[in-house]
C-alpha cells in the first residue's frame, strides 16, 4: 500500500488480518480505522476498511439470526475459544493475580481489571502481536479449590487441555505454596500434566509379540507390575519403552489417552511490590527444577518483552521465510513445529504438488558460518531460516 502508515496501524492491521472470529474481526477492524491515517490520500484506503467494516457487520447479524434460530434447537456451547495464530497460550492463575493486567500490557485488548474476584468470567482471547507472528492468548477464569467440578472451572480447564502451552501466573504479593498447589493439583485433577513427563515412557499398541518392555532399568519400581498391569487389562501385545526414569504413576498416564499434555511456564506477577524479591527467590528453589520462571511488573512495565518471547519459546515453534532469487524474502514467515524438515516447509508452500517436483532448496542462514547450503527434503530447519526452493 503506497499510503504512509504508522507502525501501531501496521501492527493492527496484522492483527486484523489474522483474527478470524467474526465478533472479533469487528472488533480489530474498529481499531484499525481509528489507527488510518486522516490525510487525503488514505481517503480510499478509509474507505475501502469501512466497506469491509459494513461487510463484516451485515455478516454477524445474519450469523446472530442463524445461531438464534439453532439455539431453539440445541444450546449453543458458551467458552469455546477457536484458535487462531501461530500458538495459543492460556494464562491460569487463581483471580486476581494479574492475568488481566498482564493481557492488556502485550496486547490491544482491553481486559476488565479489578481487586475483586472473577472479573473474567469466560475463557477470553487476545492477539498477541510478537515481531512478525501472532500468538493467541486465552485468559482463564480463576482457579479455586474444587474449580475442576464447578462450571466456569470445567470450562477453562477443557480449553487448556488443548491447548498448546500453559502460562501459571503466580502472583509474587500473595503466598506462593498456596497458589502453586491450588493450580497444579486442579489441572491435576483434570488430567492434565504439564511439562514433558509424555516423554519418558513411550507406548504402542501392535497386533502380536506379546509384552516388549525395552529401558526397564529406567523403571522406578519392579517390572512385573507393569506386567501384571497390562495383564489385568487384557492387554496381550504392546510395546512400552521407558525413555526417562518412569514411575508407575507415569506409566499408567501413558497408558490412558485422556491424559493431556502440556508445555508449561511460571509467569511471575507484581513484582513491585514489597517482598515479591524473596517470594521469587522461593519460588525458583521451589519450582525452577520442574518450569522456567519468568518475573514481570505491568505496574513498573518490567520484562514484558521478555515474557512474550518466553512464551513463543514455550510454544517450540519456529519461523522459515521463502526467497524467490534475486528478490527480498517474504516478510510474514510459515509457522511450523520445531523439528520439521525442508519437505514440511514445501508442502505447506505448495501443498503436495511441490514435494513431487521438488529440485533442491537452498537455505540461508544469515549468522551461521556457512551461510548457504543446498540441502534435501530432509533437512532439519532452524527458527529464522530463510528457504529458496528450485522445483522442476
Ligand atoms: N502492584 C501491582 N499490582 C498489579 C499488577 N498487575 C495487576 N495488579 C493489580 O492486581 C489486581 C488484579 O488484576 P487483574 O489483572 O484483574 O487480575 P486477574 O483477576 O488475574 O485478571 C488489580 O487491582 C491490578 O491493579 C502489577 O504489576 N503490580
Ligand atoms: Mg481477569
Amino acid at each position: 500500500m503506497p499510503t504512509n502508515v504508522s507502525p501501531e496501524f501496521d501492527k493492527q492491521r496484522q492483527i486484523y488480518e489474522d483474527t478470524e472470529d467474526l465478533t472479533q474481526r469487528i472488533a480489530e477492524l474498529e481499531k484499525l480505522l481509528a489507527l488510518a491515517p486522516n490525510h487525503k490520500g488514505a481517503e480510499r484506503m478509509r474507505g475501502d476498511y469501512r466497506k469491509k467494516l459494513a461487510q463484516l457487520k451485515a455478516k454477524l447479524e445474519k450469523q446472530r439470526e442463524q445461531d438464534r434460530i439453532r439455539k431453539s434447537g440445541g444450546a449453543q456451547e458458551e467458552g469455546v475459544v477457536r484458535k487462531e495464530g501461530a500458538g495459543q497460550v492460556c494464562l491460569i492463575g487463581i483471580t486476581n493475580s494479574g492475568k488481566s493486567s498482564l493481557i492488556n500490557a502485550v496486547t490491544t485488548a482491553e481486559l476488565e481489571v479489578g481487586d475483586y474476584p472473577f472479573t473474567t468470567p469466560i475463557p477470553t482471547p487476545a492477539m498477541l502481536a510478537l515481531q512478525d507472528i501472532n500468538i493467541q492468548l486465552v485468559e482463564l477464569p480463576g482457579v479455586f479449590e474444587g474449580s475442576h467440578e464447578a462450571g466456569i472451572g470445567r470450562q477453562a480447564l477443557s480449553v487448556s487441555r488443548n491447548t498448546d502451552c500453559i502460562a501459571l501466573v503466580i502472583d509474587l504479593s500473595q503466598d506462593i505454596d498456596s497458589q502453586m498447589e491450588i493450580i497444579l493439583s486442579e489441572l491435576n485433577k483434570a488430567r492434565i500434566r504439564l511439562n514433558k513427563e509424555k516423554s519418558a515412557v513411550r507406548i504402542e499398541r501392535v497386533g502380536l509379540g506379546g509384552h516388549m518392555i525395552y529401558g526397564a532399568q529406567n523403571y522406578q519400581g519392579n517390572i512385573d507390575e507393569v506386567k501384571e498391569y497390562l495383564s489385568a487389562r487384557r492387554i496381550a501385545n504392546i510395546i512400552v519403552r521407558f525413555q526417562r526414569e518412569t514411575t508407575f504413576q507415569q506409566f499408567v498416564d501413558a497408558m490412558d489417552a485422556s491424559v493431556a499434555y502440556v508445555r508449561a511456564l511460571i509467569v511471575a506477577t507484581k513484582g513491585d511490590v514489597p517482598g515479591s524479591e524473596s517470594r521469587f527467590k522461593e519460588l525458583e528453589e521451589k519450582y525452577g527444577n520442574r518450569f522456567d520462571i519468568v518475573p514481570t511488573s505491568v505496574r513498573q512495565n518490567e520484562n514484558l518483552d521478555g515474557m512474550s518471547w518466553a512464551l513463543y519459546d514455550h510454544l517450540d515453534i519456529l519461523r522459515v521465510y521463502t526467497k524467490i532469487p534475486g528478490k527480498k524474502r517474504e516478510d510474514r514467515p510459515i509457522v511450523l513445529p520445531e523439528g520439521s524438515v525442508v519437505e514440511d516447509a514445501a508442502s505447506k508452500v505448495h501443498k503436495e504438488l511441490f514435494v513431487e517436483r521438488f529440485r533442491s532448496a537452498t537455505i540461508i542462514r544469515e549468522n551461521d558460518k556457512i551461510k548457504r547450503r543446498q540441502v534435501g527434503l530432509n533437512y532439519p530447519l532452524q527458527d529464522g531460516d530463510i528457504i529458496q526452493l528450485a522445483h522442476r
